[in-house]
């Protein structure tokens, strides 16, 4: 079994882990000190694209010396093995981003055209916004005068736009346009605007089915298309839409941690990335009558608490507290308080039915795509049409549920006060000129050196690593160093439940030029953007930082690098790509795919800078790794002639 203090930084975390060995119940942190990973699989170099396989070229210890003559039966050399293998990750990423994109956009659908009472459009400024970014008009003329239009009618054509980007049959993404003009023009240059989001994603499984592309640099490039496709396609639309659909995000008081689970009420966990169900639920849960139905059960009210990224979405417009990241997901139940676990899509461990098996937890899913087999598991199927009814009938199985508990609860204390909910437009507010009304004041204390840069850290936890402590020890280095943290994902998460996502903690944690930006404004040094189809708001505040001036001319000038200390999944692959194909410089924990194939690694490390200005590393150690983007930042600062 796992060490619980080796397993993870966070004391709740470790308490968790150790009751759950107490109960015999096994954990993803048991597993993992019980299975080691295929040495292989992890260089990048196993083929198994066709049944004459699995070909597995693994690189030999020392290196290569002289002629790389490795290859599988076709003749697939690593390279080409590597690449084809990371592109299509990119694919399973961009597809799961873009996929949940497609589902906002067909609920934005139903709502534009007034099919259901549970969605309506909330956020009419931000339609407005997005109207223009899509083409379409918001004013008409009548009678020689201009008058705005129906927002009913913009709804409308805003919906059909977008459902078409993900498969027009000419053209290409229209938010590419978003990007600044010179990473427009790099983008022409190479070829790789997406024409429509699912075509990129059907061309890497075209492209690395057996026989097809077998030029490294070819296959990198459709993973870029793809990528691109994901960050400038499917996440920000999904992004948009949710904010328009539920409400641009704006800052406010949360907590996180396990912590905020309570014994007295009736404990709903919603885990999983789609916010259309977890929308819902929240209205319901707060509803009068379904208070007093809970009281009736002996409870005394319900608490919501959020896992992963559906934590995200209703952490920042609901204030729902995160009750902890994707590797803490088990650990709910085994609090013995969880009365239903309700997940979607995405980052869901099969796991969580054995350990729900344990417990009296309803573990309910809802996404007609996700689906488990083990037969304790409830399927109530959502749909868009009879949301309330679905979110009503999973609320009150929950409170039902409250008078099974066993005597085996035990929940953690543990939980920290957060600020959450921001955005491009609230750092605009918090950050912008009083009267230019844009990034003016960030780029201000960047030129003048408070600020030394930004930086993106993001995504999962990883359980080869120790729960949080990469996380952590990245943001802390930054923001010591006066960079300021715009986070997402499980990294936005893990901040939180350490207490950095406080305006406070700017005292403790902070170099003394940002410490004095973060105590004028009143932010945190590190700013929660969001859930991961929410990088999209990196990207986009990226570029208000370009637009705002001093800076240079393209998101690849900036003084900014990226990070994702303790990526696992797929979908981290595809952002870490669409990062650095818009310029970022990004640097990955853990491990990457690549280091069987040393002159792929080497393309996607050095070579594609020359292309897009941005480049992929990697670095396990996170003092180092932080300083790596530091060394970045100044190298751009420098460039910049801002480094005094
Ligand atoms: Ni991102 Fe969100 Fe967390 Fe990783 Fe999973 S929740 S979409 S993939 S594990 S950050």
């Amino acid at each position: 079994v796992a060490d619980p203090v080796a397993a993870s930084m966070d004391v709740a975390t470790q308490q968790m882990i150790a009751r759950a060995q107490e109960l015999g119940i096994d954990t993803v942190f048991d597993r993992a000190v019980q299975m080691k990973p295929c040495n292989i699989g992890t260089q990048g170099i196993c083929c198994k694209n066709c049944s004459m396989g699995p070909c597995r070229l693994p690189l030999p210890k020392g290196g290569i010396e002289g002629e790389d003559t490795r290859k599988g039966l076709c003749g697939a050399t690593a390279n080409t093995i590597a690449a084809r293998n990371f592109i299509r990750m990119i694919a399973g990423g961009a597809s799961a981003h873009s996929d949940h994109g497609r589902s906002v956009a067909e609920v934005f659908m139903s709502a534009a055209r007034k099919e259901t009472d549970a969605y309506k459009i909330k956020d009419t400024t931000k339609l407005v916004a997005v109207a223009k970014e899509l083409g379409v008009s918001t004013t008409v003329e009548v009678d020689g005068e201009t008058r705005d239009r129906d927002l009913d009618e913009v709804a409308l054509e805003v919906a059909k736009i977008a459902m078409n980007e993900w498969g027009k049959p000419e053209g290409e993404l229209l938010y590419l346009k978003r990007a600044p003009q010179p990473l427009y023009e790099k983008w022409s240059k190479t070829g790789v605007k997406p024409r429509n989001i699912d075509r990129e994603i059907v061309e890497i499984m075209h492209r690395t089915h057996m026989g097809v592309d077998q030029d490294y640099k070819n296959l990198i490039k459709q993973g870029t298309r793809a990528a691109l496709a994901d960050g400038w396609g499917g996440s920000m639309l999904a992004t948009d839409l949710q904010d328009i659909l539920f409400g641009t995000p704006y800052p406010l008081q949360s907590e996180a941690n396990l912590g905020v689970m309570k014994e007295d009420h009736v404990n709903i966990v919603i885990h999983g990335h789609e916010p259309v169900l977890s929308e819902i639920i929240v209205a319901v849960s707060q509803r009068k009558d379904i208070l007093e139905y809970a009281k009736s059960k002996g409870a005394k009210g319900i608490q919501l608490s959020g896992i992963c990224c559906t934590a995200n979405e209703i952490l920042q417009r609901h204030g729902v507290p995160p009750a902890g990241t994707f590797l803490q997901q088990e650990l709910a139940i085994i609090t013995g308080a969880c009365d239903a676990m309700v997940v979607d899509i995405q980052c869901i461990f099969q796991n969580l039915a054995n350990v729900a098996k344990c417990f009296h937890t309803k573990l309910i899913t809802t996404h007609p795509i996700a689906k488990m087999e083990q037969d304790n598991v409830l399927h109530i199927e959502f749909d868009e049409h009879h949301a309330l009814e679905d979110a009503e009938r999973i609320v009150k199985l929950a409170i039902d549920n409250f008078q099974n508990r066993g005597q085996e609860v035990m929940i953690p204390r543990q939980k920290a006060t957060q600020i959450a909910g921001f955005g491009v437009e609230s750092i605009q507010y918090h950050l912008g000129g009083t009267f230019r009304g844009t990034y003016y004041t960030l780029n201000d204390n960047i030129i003048n050196g408070r600020i030394r840069g930004i930086a993106g850290v993001v995504g999962c936890n990883n359980a080869r690593t120790r729960h949080n402590e990469a996380h952590i020890q990245v943001v802390k280095e930054l923001i010591k160093n006066d960079v300021i943290v715009l986070t997402t994902g499980c990294n936005g998460i893990a901040c939180a439940m350490e207490g950095l996502l406080t305006p406070e903690s700017a005292m403790v944690y902070c170099g003394p030029g940002l410490r004095e930006v973060c105590e004028t404004v009143g932010i945190p040094p590190v700013l929660h953007l969001g859930s991961c189809v929410d990088n999209s708001r990196i990207l986009l505040a990226a570029t208000e930082v370009v637009k705002a001036g001093g800076l240079g001319k393209d998101i690849c000038d900036l003084p900014a690098a990226g990070s994702a200390p303790e990526w696992m999944s797929e979908k981290a692959i595809s952002i870490g790509h669409y990062f650095v194909a818009s310029g970022v410089y990004t640097v990955f924990g853990v491990t990457l795919p690549t280091s069987g194939a040393p002159v792929f690694h080497n393309y996607l490390a050095n070579e594609l800078e020359k292309l897009y200005g941005g480049k992929w590393d990697l670095e396990t150690d996170p003092i180092k790794h932080a300083q790596l983007m530091i060394a970045h930042i100044d190298k751009k600062r420098k460039e910049l002639g801002i480094d005094k």
